[in-house]
């Protein structure tokens, strides 16, 4: 990419395309095209054609997504498909056709089987069945890295995918019922610390592991990947460390100072038992994170500790 190249970043204002933008920014890119939902819906095909049109963008970051936790993917499971499906046919088939030099594709760690074996390989994708919780929104991220595969292979398109693993970050989400487990705790532990509550709820057990990682680094990666990285197979993007959920909580508890107890909610779903990137093909190509949870829980905190 060069310094002047027309860059868009689909899904600015979220909490992964305005990390992609900052880091970008911070780079020295300066031309840039950017639309709100508002401006455009991505999953209007018609809208999409007449924006790559008029644009014509030379490079794209496809961090545009309905996106939420394990609540908000079980319940609203027909917008997690339609609108994933929706979004990166028009975006990757626009990219196609109007010639864009190079697509970056972002997944999720929810792609790979439900009982797969830890650390996740790329290669495991497809060996078996999905968490329920999330299968709408895996089967069209699954979708997504398969277009891109489809149009590397057919016509040669520079399209390459990303699955990062569970971020957290600036611009997250911290609706209780919608967010995911990171947020949604730091919003309770300051919460309940602040009102001298005698104890939070977490949901599900506690012993889910997942792996955590502050979205500047995912940006980070993608900057890299863009720039050095261009061949069929996606890469996960991780730390390659995880901690169970009982961990986290008793992590954030420390951050915020908190005394109370710990209870756990049996009756909300703990999703898959451990989802674990293998990072060591990234980490080949020459790219590995560097903020650690503890680093970015400080962050976090630093940065929404008085806005609830
Ligand atoms: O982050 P989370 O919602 O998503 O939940 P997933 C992770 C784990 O934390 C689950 C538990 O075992 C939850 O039951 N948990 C504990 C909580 N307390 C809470 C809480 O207050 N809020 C939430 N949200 N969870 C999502 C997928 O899976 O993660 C998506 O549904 C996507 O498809 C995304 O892959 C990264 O890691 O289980």
């Amino acid at each position: 990419m060069e310094k002047t190249s027309k860059i868009y970043v689909a899904g600015h204002r979220g909490m992964v395309g305005s990390a992609i933008l900052r880091r970008l920014r911070k780079a020295g890119f300066t031309h840039f095209v950017l639309r709100t939902s508002a401006e455009l819906d991505l999953r209007d095909q018609a809208a999409v054609n007449r924006f790559f049109e008029t644009e014509r963008p030379d490079y794209v970051f496809l961090a545009a997504a309905k996106v939420g936790g394990i609540h908000a993917n079980n319940v609203y499971r027909a917008e997690f498909i339609y609108d994933n499906l929706m979004i990166e046919t028009n975006v990757i088939h626009a990219a196609h056709v109007y010639g864009v030099k190079k697509l970056l594709f972002l997944g999720s760690s929810c792609i790979y089987p439900k009982m797969a074996p830890q650390p996740l390989k790329e290669e495991y994708l497809l060996t078996g069945a999905l968490e329920p919780t999330n299968e709408p929104y895996a089967i069209a991220k699954i979708a997504g890295i398969k277009m891109c595969e489809a149009y590397r292979a057919q016509y040669g398109s520079r399209f390459i995918s990303a699955m990062p693993t569970n971020l957290y970050g600036p611009n997250d989400n911290y609706d209780l019922e919608t967010s995911h487990v990171l947020p949604a705790l730091m919003r309770k532990f300051i919460e309940a610390t602040k009102y001298d509550a005698p104890a939070v709820t977490i949901w599900g057990t506690g012993a889910p592991r997942r792996e955590f990682m502050h979205v500047d680094d995912l940006a980070d990666a993608c900057l890299f990947m863009m720039e050095h990285y261009d061949e069929a197979l996606f890469l996960n993007v991780g730390t390659g460390r995880d901690v169970s959920i009982l961990e986290l909580a008793q992590k954030i508890k420390a951050i915020t100072g908190f005394q109370g107890e710990i209870r756990h909610d049996t009756s909300k779903p703990d999703g898959t038992p451990r989802k674990l990137l293998d990072v060591s093909r990234l980490k080949a190509a020459g790219w590995q994170a560097r903020i650690s949870l503890d680093e970015g829980l400080r962050m976090v905190y630093e940065d929404v500790k008085d806005k609830f």
